[in-house]
C-alpha cells in the first residue's frame, strides 16, 4: 500500500458529556475513514480530548473533584460512546498523557529556540466562551465570532509571534485555494488574516490547570496551543525517541482535519502559522462542517438542549443515527435534530427502501432458486428493463463515489438510494413472484435474470452505503453471502462482480421498522437522563413577595414546593452558607416561543458560560440585558421547562402587587464569578 490517509476530529472538551453534536463530527470522520480504506489507502483515524484549561479547573471544583478526575470520568465516557458506536479511530489521544505533555512542552521549546516566542505583557480583550484574544475589540465591546461581550485582562506571559505570518499564510491560502473548505469559512479567514495578525498570547498565570511552560512553572501553556498540538503528539513528533515518530514520518502531513466552524480561526490560522514557525509541513485541507440545531439552536451543554447518542443507540442503533446525520444534514450547513425526522428517515430509506429491497430480492432467491445466485439470461435476451439497472447502476457507482470524494454526503446517499428506488420499481412491475411457480425454462431464466438484477444491485448499493451503515451493511452482505464487506474494493466496483451459484447466508430482517412508540422511547430516556423536570414556568416573577413590600428574591419560574422556613423563623449561617450566590454576566438573551414571560439567557460566570430561563419578559427587553451584570443562584439543580434546561436563577427585588422584578447589580465593577457572603 503506497499511499496514506490520515484524518482528525477536533479533540473535545471534557467539562461536558458528549453528545450527537460531538457524535456528528466523529462519524463524519468514521465514514470518511472508513471509505478511504475501502479506496486501499493505509489510513489513519486519530480523535481524544481536551483536558486542561480553566474551564477544566472550575467544572471539576464545582463537583468538588480534581480535574485530573473530571477527565478520567468525561474522557472514559467519549471514548466508552465512541466504542459502542464502533467507530474505527486508530488512536485516542488525551492531552493529559505524559507522551503529550512531553512533547508539547518540545514544541514550545522548539519555537522558543527559533525565536517565535517572547516574554510580554498582554492588556486588552478576551472571549470566554470561545477562549480567544479578540484584538479587533475596545472594551466590552462583543466578541466577532460569538457575539458575547469580551472582557478586559491583562496578564504578563509567553507571546508567539503570530504577527510575523501574516503574508506566508495568505500566500498558502492563495496557493492552496482547497485548504480551507467550505469557501464561506476560507473567505472569513481570508478577511480576518488581512485586517492584521496580533501576537498570541500562548500562557496563562492565573490558574494551574495546564502544561506547564519548560523552565517556568509559573505558567501553564495557553490550552489551545496545547490542543492544537495533539494532531502531531499522537503521532510521535516531538519525542527523544525517534522510533517514537516514524508515525508521523508516515502519515504527516494530515490529509484532513474536521472541525466545526467556530474553531476555524484556531485550525486555519493559529495552528498552521504554529506549524510553519516549527518547520512543518501544513494539513492539506481544514474542513469545517456546520452546527446540528436542536430545538431551533445549536446543541450544546450550556443551552441544556442536547441528545446524547446512548439514547438513539438504545433504540434504533448506530446505523440510525449515522444515515439520519449524513443524508439529512447539507453537509458543511447546520442542520436540525429531531425525533421524529430520525424515525421518518429510518422508516423510508432504511426499513422500506434498503429493507424491502434486501428481504425480497434474498428470500425469493431463498424460495425460487434454494439459496443461490441464479444466472442471468444471455445478454441478448436482457430486456431494456434489465439493461436499464445495469446502466443505472454503474452510473450510480460513479456519481455516488464522486459525490462521497467531494463530501456531499447527503446527495452521495441520495444518488445511492435513486438505485435502490429503481430496483423496487423494477421488481414490483416485472413481478417475479408470478413466474415462481412455472417450471418451463423460459420462466425460470426470466425469474433467475430478475433475481440475478436484484442481487446484484442491492450488493453495489451496500458496498457504497457501508461506509455510512457498516453494521447494517456487513449483515447485508454475509446474506448475500459475501464475505467480509470491508474488502471491497469501492474503486473497482462494478456490475456484474456478483458470481453466479453464490450460497446466501441466513435471510433475517435488518431493519425492523420503528413505530411511535421509539420516539416516546428515545424522549423518556432523554428525560431520565436530566435532573428532575420542573412544572411549566412563566408565571409573574416574584409571586412570593408581598403586596405592595419591596423584596430581594431570585426570579425564575416557580419551582417544586420547598420546605421554607415559617415566617420569622430563622436560618443558620450553615443554611445560607449552602446557598451559592455569584456574580454573572448576561451574554444572551431572547424571548422564549410560547411563552411571554420568559426569557431564556446565557450568562458567564467567568469559568463557564450557562443557561438560565428567568420570568422577567414583561419587566424587561432582551437588548436591554445584554452585558449586564446580575446576581445568580449558582448551585441550584437544573431544570427542564419548555424544552430547556435551566441551570440556576437569578435574584431580582420583587415591586408591587405584580411581582415587578428589578435586578439586584453593583455599583462598582465586580469580577464574574464572585461569591456573595
Ligand atoms: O472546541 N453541531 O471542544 P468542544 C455540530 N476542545 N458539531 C458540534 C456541535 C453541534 N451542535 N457541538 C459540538 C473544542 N460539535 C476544543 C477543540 S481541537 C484542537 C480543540 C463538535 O468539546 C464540533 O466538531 O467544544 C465542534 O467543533 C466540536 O464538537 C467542539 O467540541
Amino acid at each position: 500500500m503506497d499511499s496514506k490517509f490520515y484524518i482528525t476530529t477536533p479533540i473535545y472538551y471534557v467539562n461536558a458529556q458528549p453528545h450527537i453534536g460531538h457524535a456528528y463530527t466523529t462519524i463524519v470522520c468514521d465514514t470518511i475513514a472508513r471509505r478511504q480504506r475501502m479506496l486501499g489507502k493505509d489510513t489513519y483515524f486519530l480523535t481524544g480530548t481536551d483536558e486542561h484549561g480553566f474551564k477544566i479547573e472550575r467544572a471539576a471544583q464545582a463537583r468538588g473533584i480534581t480535574p485530573q478526575q473530571l477527565a478520567d470520568e468525561v474522557s472514559g465516557a467519549f471514548k466508552a460512546t465512541w466504542d459502542r458506536m464502533e467507530i474505527t479511530y486508530n488512536d485516542f489521544i488525551r492531552t493529559t498523557e505524559p507522551r503529550h505533555k512531553t512533547r508539547v512542552q518540545h514544541l514550545f521549546k522548539v519555537l522558543c529556540e527559533k525565536g517565535f516566542i517572547y516574554k510580554g505583557s498582554y492588556k486588552g480583550q478576551y472571549c470566554v466562551q470561545d477562549e480567544l484574544y479578540v484584538d479587533s475589540a475596545g472594551p466590552g465591546e462583543p466578541c466577532p465570532v460569538c457575539g458575547n461581550p469580551t472582557e478586559t485582562v491583562s496578564e504578563d506571559n509567553y507571546f508567539f509571534k503570530l504577527s510575523a505570518f501574516e503574508d506566508k499564510l495568505l500566500k498558502h491560502y492563495n496557493e492552496n485555494p482547497t485548504f480551507i473548505q467550505p469557501d464561506t469559512r476560507r473567505n472569513e479567514v481570508i478577511a480576518f488574516v488581512k485586517s492584521g495578525l496580533r501576537d498570541l498570547s500562548i500562557s496563562r498565570s492565573t490558574f494551574k490547570w495546564g502544561i506547564p511552560v519548560p523552565d517556568d512553572p509559573q505558567q501553564v501553556i495557553y490550552v489551545w496551543f496545547d490542543a492544537l498540538a495533539n494532531y502531531i503528539t499522537a503521532l510521535g513528533w516531538g519525542d527523544s525517541d525517534a522510533k517514537q515518530s516514524e508515525k508521523f514520518d508516515r502519515y504527516w502531513p494530515a490529509d484532513v482535519q474536521m472541525v466545526g466552524k467556530e474553531i476555524v480561526r484556531f485550525h486555519c490560522v493559529y495552528w498552521p502559522a504554529i506549524l510553519m514557525a516549527a518547520g512543518l509541513p501544513l494539513p492539506s485541507r481544514i474542513m469545517a462542517h456546520g452546527w446540528l440545531l436542536f430545538e431551533e439552536s445549536k446543541m450544546s451543554k450550556s443551552r441544556g438542549n442536547i441528545v446524547r447518542p446512548d439514547t438513539i443507540l438504545q433504540v434504533l442503533g448506530a446505523d440510525a443515527m449515522r444515515y439520519f446525520l449524513l443524508r439529512e444534514v447539507v453537509f458543511g450547513q447546520d442542520g436540525s435534530f429531531s425525533f421524529d425526522a430520525l424515525v421518518q428517515r429510518f422508516n423510508a430509506d432504511l426499513a422500506n427502501d434498503l429493507g424491502n429491497l434486501a428481504s425480497r430480492t434474498l428470500t425469493m432467491i431463498g424460495r425460487y432458486f434454494k439459496g443461490e445466485v441464479p444466472y442471468p439470461q444471455a445478454k441478448a435476451a436482457l430486456t431494456q428493463a434489465d439493461h436499464a439497472i445495469a446502466d443505472l447502476a454503474t452510473k450510480t457507482i460513479a456519481e455516488t463515489n464522486r459525490l462521497f470524494d467531494e463530501y456531499q454526503f447527503s446527495k452521495a446517499l441520495e444518488t445511492a438510494w435513486g438505485l435502490i428506488g429503481a430496483v423496487n420499481k423494477y421488481i414490483v412491475e416485472n413481478e417475479p413472484w408470478t413466474l415462481g411457480d412455472k417450471a418451463d425454462g423460459e420462466s425460470r431464466s426470466r425469474l433467475g435474470t430478475i433475481l440475478y438484477t436484484s442481487a446484484e444491485a442491492l450488493r453495489i448499493v451496500t458496498a457504497l452505503a457501508y461506509p455510512v451503515i457498516p453494521q447494517s451493511a456487513e449483515k447485508i452482505w454475509t446474506q448475500l453471502g459475501l464475505g467480509d464487506v470491508r474488502k471491497v474494493r469501492l474503486d473497482k466496483l462494478k456490475w456484474g462482480q456478483l458470481e453466479v451459484g453464490t450460497k446466501l447466508g441466513k435471510v433475517e430482517p435488518v431493519f425492523p421498522r420503528a413505530d411511535k412508540s421509539a420516539i416516546e422511547r428515545m424522549q423518556k430516556l432523554e428525560e431520565e437522563n436530566k435532573p428532575a423536570a420542573a412544572p411549566a414556568a412563566d408565571q409573574p416573577a416574584g409571586t412570593g413577595a408581598r403586596a405592595g413590600q419591596p423584596a430581594t428574591q431570585a426570579v425564575a419560574p416557580p419551582s417544586a414546593p420547598t420546605s421554607a422556613p415559617a415566617a420569622g423563623e430563622k436560618i443558620t449561617i450553615d443554611d445560607f452558607a449552602k446557598v451559592e450566590l455569584r456574580v454573572a454576566q448576561i451574554k444572551v438573551a431572547e424571548r422564549v416561543k410560547g411563552a411571554d414571560k420568559l426569557l431564556r439567557l446565557e450568562v458567564d460566570l467567568g469559568y463557564e458560560q450557562r443557561q438560565i430561563l428567568a420570568g422577567i419578559a414583561k419587566a424587561y427587553e432582551p437588548e436591554q440585558l445584554v452585558g449586564r451584570k446580575i446576581v445568580i443562584v449558582a448551585n441550584l439543580a437544573p431544570r427542564k421547562m419548555r424544552g430547556l434546561e435551566s441551570n440556576g436563577m437569578l435574584l431580582a427585588a420583587s415591586l408591587g402587587e405584580e411581582g415587578k422584578p428589578v435586578l439586584a447589580s453593583f455599583l462598582e465593577d465586580v469580577p464574574l464569578g464572585a461569591r456573595l457572603k
